[in-house]
């Protein structure tokens, strides 16, 4: 498989944690994601024009939900709870972090940098409160059994809120940090300042 990634790119980092989990042979093709022409670069392998991709054989699968449930599938269901119910509860969440959190990520701009803290007003309070309730359902290290798709997807999230003096409390605070110390995503975070 090859999996193409972007400069500074989020979902790309989260892609890249998903083959690790699943523990595919992968080759990382790095794109800038700026500068003169690099959208007709990307454009040849994203038919989106957006990274991540995932190329497997003639298979082009753009965005990182569905390659984290293609990898899941390859793996024989690695990334996922075994438990239906729990892996119910996974994809919500998934899909949650996949299309929500703007306030968060619109204020807190991934960076490789530190940051300085930000200003918390009522809606990233609002988006704060749900993150903490998700953080705090997290048994152990990670939110179910055994490290998951979900972990790798709100990992990057976990960090985002440290880097930015947003540091939650109790036990969201525990998977907070557990994340952020999790050797995987530590891996991540080396691979994206070489992307
Ligand atoms: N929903 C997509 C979002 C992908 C996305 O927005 N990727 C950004 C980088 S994080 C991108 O490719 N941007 C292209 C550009 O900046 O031109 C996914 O989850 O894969």
């Amino acid at each position: 498989m090859k999996l193409i990634v972007g400069s500074q790119s989020t979902w790309s980092m989260r892609a890249w944690m998903c083959t690790r989990l699943a523990g595919v042979e992968c080759e990382v093709i790095s794109m800038a994601l700026s500068g003169d022409g690099y959208r007709e670069q990307l454009a040849r392998y994203s038919p989106s024009v957006l990274v991540p991709v995932l190329v497997d054989g003639d298979l082009v699968i753009h965005d990182s939900l569905a390659i984290a449930e293609y990898l899941n599938e390859c793996s024989d269901g690695r990334l996922l709870p075994v438990d239906s119910a729990a892996r119910a509860v996974a994809r919500s969440l998934l899909a949650e972090l996949h299309s929500g959190f703007s306030q968060l990520r619109s204020s807190c701009p991934f960076t490789l940098e530190t940051a300085e803290p930000v200003a918390i007003n009522s809606a990233i309070q609002a988006e704060l409160t749900r993150v903490t309730q998700i953080f705090s359902q997290a048994t152990g290290g990670f939110m179910f059994d055994a490290p998951g798709a979900v972990d790798a997807f709100y990992a990057v999230l976990a960090s985002r809120l440290s880097i930015y003096g947003m540091s939650l409390e109790g036990r969201a605070g525990e998977y907070q940090r557990a994340l952020t110390n999790w050797p995987l995503f530590k891996s991540a975070w080396q691979q994206v300042q070489q992307w």
